[in-house]
């Protein structure tokens, strides 16, 4: 990595896989008989709150059992030995990066442990369940939270930032994630617009691997801290 001063590592479902967590369309990609496009939505969330708040503190709890793993913890040495600019996009809810010890971590698709009071606007760290309706720790208004989650229809968070870090970066890395979803499955392609190098880590090619300039097959738990070293 000699040339590279700059880098975009955009990550998904894949580099929790083996931390336990589930992916969304791997053969474990169904919850209760659910598909994620039918429970991230607002649609759903205004037709049945209560499963939708359901599949999410599901989730939410889920993550007091599981640890960061081993491509975790690589990026995170990366992120701190680093001398040059790098950003973490990730796709996922979870916090396992931040848990590895990784800073400069962008959540574009929302947080588990955060909530959104649609009385109020306000965004809250949340540990607990939102099934119930507790009230807002800011504005007090009962069965207003919702995840702060980003669902299908909805804006990704801070694109107009990826899209910087995209410009100045010489080297765009995709790890784990089945590039179905946009935008983050079009950033390869925006990438190589810019003249950037890109690299996919992943357990199967992506919807968009022939888009990247190299593709490596396997574990993210492997291919992530070979990479690193
Ligand atoms: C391993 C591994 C191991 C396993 N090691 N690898 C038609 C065409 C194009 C676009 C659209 C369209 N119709 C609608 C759209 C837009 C829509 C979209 O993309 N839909 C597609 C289904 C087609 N997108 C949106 O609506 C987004 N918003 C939007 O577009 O706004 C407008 C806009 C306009 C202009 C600019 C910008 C925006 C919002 C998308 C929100 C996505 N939300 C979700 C759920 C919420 C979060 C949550 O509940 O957790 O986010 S969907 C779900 O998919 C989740 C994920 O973040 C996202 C991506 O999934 P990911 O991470 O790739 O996981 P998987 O399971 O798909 O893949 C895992 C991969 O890992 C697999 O390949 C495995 O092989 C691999 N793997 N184990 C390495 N150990």
């Amino acid at each position: 990595m000699a040339d590279i001063q700059n880098i975009v590592i955009l990550t998904g479902a894949g580099i929790s896989a083996e931390s336990g967590v589930a992916t969304f369309r791997g053969p474990d990609g169904l919850w209760e008989g659910h598909r994620v496009e039918d429970v991230a939505t607002p649609e759903a969330f205004a037709r049945d709150p209560e499963l939708v708040q359901t599949f999410y503190d599901q989730r939410r709890a889920k993550l007091r059992s599981v640890e960061p793993n081993a491509a975790h913890r690589a990026l995170a040495r990366l992120d701190a030995e680093w001398p040059g600019e790098l950003l973490v996009v990730t796709q996922n809810v979870d916090d396992l990066h931040e848990r590895a010890g990784a800073g400069r971590v962008l959540h574009m698709h929302g947080e588990l442990k955060s909530a959104w009071c649609l009385a109020c606007d306000a965004r809250v760290r949340w540990e607990e369940n939102l099934l119930g309706g507790p009230p807002c720790p800011s504005c007090g208004a009962s069965g207003r939270l919702r995840p702060d989650i980003v669902w299908f229809g909805e804006m990704p968070y801070e694109m107009e930032r990826i899209e910087r870090a995209l410009h100045k970066a010489d080297l765009f890395v995709s790890i784990g994630t089945s590039g179905a979803v946009y935008p983050a499955a079009g950033f390869v392609q925006t990438a190589r617009y810019l003249g950037v190098r890109t690299l996919e880590m992943n357990l199967e090619p992506s919807q968009g691997s022939i888009f990247f300039h190299e593709s490596r097959v396997g574990l993210a738990g492997e291919l992530v801290p070979q990479w690193v070293e």
